[in-house]
């Protein structure tokens, strides 16, 4: 087992918990689907680490038999990914219990994500513990993990802890920070603004100088992307995200929302080392698991290229920047970023033909395209675009046809794909060479 270097830690660390977080999602509901399966999984896996994700947040085994079984399986694919893109930490989301602590140990992780509420709901509602008995607690796992497994990576968070008031987190805090390596204070309901936050990480940072801080920030009043951002201003290294923002309630920061916006607002360092070119596609990818387009409120979406006004689609036919402020093209939201070949996924023969064409269908017939698309491909003259022969085989081989709704408003839609036209003087475009505001 290849152990963590923490001390190669980038300025941020996305932790992803899509296949965690992102798994309690109420959406999965709609759409008549309860979970992702291990393909799924194996598949999202797959590409965080082409993403370049480094830490990726799982259940604990202990959830289900099924849960265990797709970690076996995760962690194995893990292994084959070595080498294509750093070192991709998987971590158990685990409660402050020795049965939960035991099972993620041998299941292999690479680091442990506890977690204990520690607001007085939490107190009262979940675990019924006073925030002495909490502490003890939390102390006497974290201290005989950190005695047993010295580099492991042990992350302790408070939950709901901006219910938590400072007093009763520091008493908490106090007794486990001399073991871990990070402290989490997830804002759990949704409560927390953007200056609450600076103001907790000062204090926070003041009092524990050692360890680094893990945010995760829920959705409910749309504050998930800014209190992110302003979390990582103030010094938190590690931000936990879902491809889409996909979690409980309303969710949590997307992951390229937070990428994107680090981006524009010239954090360069923050974005290193990840694929930004492979945002759009990932929320594709993660999207169509859900039976669903990228939603409009996602920064990185098509939505955000989509011009509709007559007057926005002059003036963006003549330079796209009047309507397109922001870098997206760098995100991946071009037609190069969903270029089709040989490698294309079922999902991705999904969306572009549902999304960029509006043929009508169904999962199962665009597997099936997909394979056809796969076979002919290779054969193909070479001056017939992979789209096009696509296309012929959804018309042709499928007689699919195109949606009413989609085609009747064709003409009023313009789907400014292509490559864009740019003022000489584009400000918003390339980031400064160094971190502006971002304090040490
Ligand atoms: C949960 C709650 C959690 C935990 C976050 C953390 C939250 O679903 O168990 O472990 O830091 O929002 O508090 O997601
Ligand atoms: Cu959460």
């Amino acid at each position: 087992m290849i152990m963590p270097d923490r001390a190669v830690a980038r300025p941020l660390e996305v932790v992803d918990t899509t296949l965690r977080e992102g798994a309690q999602t109420s959406l999965f509901q709609d759409h008549y689907r309860y979970f992702f399966t291990q393909a799924d999984k194996l598949e999202i896996l797959h590409a965080l680490v082409q993403y370049g994700v480094r830490f990726i947040e799982l259940f604990s085994p202990i959830v289900s038999s099924q849960e265990a079984e797709d970690i076996v399986a995760i962690m194995e694919a893990r292994d084959r990914l070595i080498g294509t893109n750093g070192y991709a930490n998987l971590l158990a989301h685990v409660r402050c219990h020795p049965k939960d602590v035991r099972a993620a140990l041998d299941a292999g992780f690479d680091g442990l994500n506890l977690f204990i509420g520690t607001s007085s709901f939490s107190q009262q509602a979940t675990h019924g513990k006073n925030l002495d008995s909490i502490a003890d607690m939390a102390t006497r796992i974290l201290r005989d993990l950190r005695a047993d497994h010295p580099k492991m990576r042990l992350r302790f968070s408070g939950e709901d802890a901006f219910r938590t008031d400072e007093d009763g987190l520091f008493r908490v805090f106090d007794q486990v920070a001399p073991y871990v390596d990070c402290l989490g204070i997830p804002d759990t309901v949704g409560v927390a603004t953007p200056s609450a936050i600076s103001d907790r990480l000062e204090r926070l940072r003041a009092r524990y100088p050692d360890v680094s801080f893990e945010g995760h920030f829920h959705d409910d009043r749309g504050y998930a992307l800014i209190n992110a951002l302003t979390a990582v201003e103030n010094g938190v290294q590690y931000l936990d995200t879902t491809v889409l923002g996909i979690g409980e309630r309303s969710g949590i920061t997307s992951m390229t929302a937070l990428l994107y916006n680090l981006y524009i607002d010239r954090h360069p360092g923050c974005v290193d080392g990840y694929w930004l070119s492979g945002s759009y596609p990932i929320n594709v990818l993660v999207a169509a698991k859900l039976n669903m387009l990228v939603p409009p409120n996602e920064p990185v979406s098509l939505t955000n290229r989509t011009h509709t006004a007559g007057i926005h689609q002059k003036a963006v036919l003549s330079c796209a920047d009047a309507y397109e402020a922001h870098p997206l093209d760098r995100f991946g939201v071009t037609e190069t970023e969903i270029l089709l070949g040989p490698l294309s996924g079922w999902n991705l023969v999904y969306y572009y033909l549902r999304e960029i064409h509006y043929y009508d269908m169904d999962h199962d017939t665009a597997r099936k395209i997909t394979g056809v698309f796969k076979d002919r491909i290779y054969h193909a003259d070479p001056r017939t675009s992979p789209a096009r022969l696509l296309i012929e085989i959804a018309e042709t081989d499928f007689g699919l046809e195109r949606l009413e709704k989609a085609r009747s408003h064709r003409g009023e839609v313009l789907q400014q794909l292509g490559p864009r036209i740019r003022t000489p003087n584009a400000a918003t475009q390339t980031p400064a060479t160094h971190v502006t505001n971002r304090k040490p």
